[in-house]
């Protein structure tokens, strides 16, 4: 297959290029780098040192002999992305290249209006595109599980069959998300699924849950020189990574309010090889469909017990600490999601327990002394 990954610096966007391409698809890729500036704005380093997109790309091409291509360029640059299709003309496009991080979206006005722009505008200049330079071409979305919020109903995929006053009918499943960064999924949903209908577009938006993790075979190869980005900080940390560096830097693990949230969370691993799933069964056209894209849920205090018994195994003495929440969300709640679609197309999650955690946490303690303990606590508040 000819696969486009946009966003493909990034965490999980640089892997999944190495495994395409490893795989023999051919694979482009395109950054516009703007993470690293977010990152400046904070003043804050990924916990592991990875050599810039050029090297790591020149690395993998000489040592691989399915050459990666990439190219500079940013989604809010119509001209640039309608262009780009035209040349490549994918079949399949995976779309990760938006402001990830909901403390970033709520820490001011400018952020937010910066998330929103920048994630909803970028796709809508993405649909127009394919619209216009590659109409059968599968974009594979990634979207979010926190799209849906913790509702007191079960969690659907995607849709929701509706009966009201004795009508029936499947709607878009109601959407109450957490933070403006989950909104602007919400509103990419809303928009993709309009031109799955409209233009008879297809696309897999896969809502998925916390990523953890810090290595895929694909980087094992080369660590050094193929890591990803790796980020333990109040920003751009996601919760089980921030609990393994900070057990690692034996700093308590900090829970926010009770700790009886329930997130859905995915190793990396398994999110590439869900990406790889839906890219290889694609939907027909004019089909918006939806994956749940977790494999396990669970409370942070349950979380955070599995990562302070595996720390003990390895010797390292950890422990929770319940602090102030600085986010607005809800801390006791139901959680039913359903992720029975990936499972069907053959997805064998990796569960997280003791032992698959053992392993990121080694890798983290081999890069200890980077660990900077003054981006452990949050600064970030929901209400400004
Ligand atoms: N949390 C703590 N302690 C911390 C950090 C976070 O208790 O030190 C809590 C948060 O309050 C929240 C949960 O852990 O209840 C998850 O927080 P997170 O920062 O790991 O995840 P979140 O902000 O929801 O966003 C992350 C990714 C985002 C992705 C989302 C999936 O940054 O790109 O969309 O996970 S989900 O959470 O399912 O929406």
């Amino acid at each position: 297959m000819k696969i486009l990954i946009l966003g493909g610096n990034g965490y999980l966007g640089w892997p999944t290029s190495l495994f395409f391409s490893k795989q023999g698809h051919e694979v482009s890729i395109v950054d516009n780098f703007v993470k690293k500036k977010m990152e400046l704005e904070f003043g804050f380093k990924p916990l592991i040192p990875t050599k810039t997109l050029h090297k790591r790309v020149d690395c993998w091409n000489k040592n691989q002999n399915n050459p990666i291509n990439f190219y500079v360029g940013d989604l809010l640059n119509h001209r640039f992305i309608k262009d780009l299709l035209a040349d490549i003309r994918p079949e399949v496009i995976v779309h990760y290249a938006e402001q990830p991080s909901a403390p970033y979206s709520m820490s001011n006005r400018e952020r937010a209006i910066f998330t929103q722009q920048n994630n909803v505008m970028g796709n809508l200049n993405l649909l127009f595109a394919i619209k216009k330079n590659c109409p059968d071409a599968h974009l594979v979305k990634l979207g979010t599980l926190g799209e849906y919020g913790t509702p007191n109903i079960d969690i659907e995929e995607g849709w929701l069959n509706v009966e009201h006053n004795g009508r029936k009918d499947r709607m878009l499943y109601p959407k109450k998300p957490g933070s403006f960064y989950h909104l602007s999924k919400v509103h990419d949903s809303a928009n993709i699924e309009f031109a799955c209908r409209i233009w008879d577009l297809k696309c897999t938006d896969l809502n998925q849950g916390v990523v953890y993790g810090n290595f895929t075979p694909e980087i094992d190869l080369d660590f050094e020189n193929l890591c990803t980005s790796f980020h333990y900080d109040e920003v751009f940390g996601t919760i089980i990574n921030r609990f393994c560096t900070q057990s690692v830097a034996n700093y308590p693990l900090t829970v926010y309010g009770t700790g009886n949230q329930k997130r859905g969370y995915i190793n990396i691993i398994d999110t590439i090889n869900c990406i790889n799933l839906a890219s290889t069964n694609p939907p027909k056209k004019g089909e918006f469909r939806v994956f749940n894209q977790f494999t396990d849920f669970k409370s942070l205090n349950e979380m955070a017990e599995v990562i302070i018994k595996s720390s003990k195994n390895l010797g390292i003495k950890a422990k929770a600490k319940k602090i102030q929440n600085p986010r607005k969300e809800m801390e006791e709640h139901y959680y039913n999601p359903k992720n029975t679609s990936l499972i069907s197309l053959g997805l064998k999650p990796i569960k997280f327990n003791e032992n698959t955690i053992e392993k990121d946490i080694k890798l983290i303690t081999k890069y200890k002394k980077n660990i900077d303990q003054e981006y452990f606590m949050p600064t970030v508040k929901w209400e400004i």
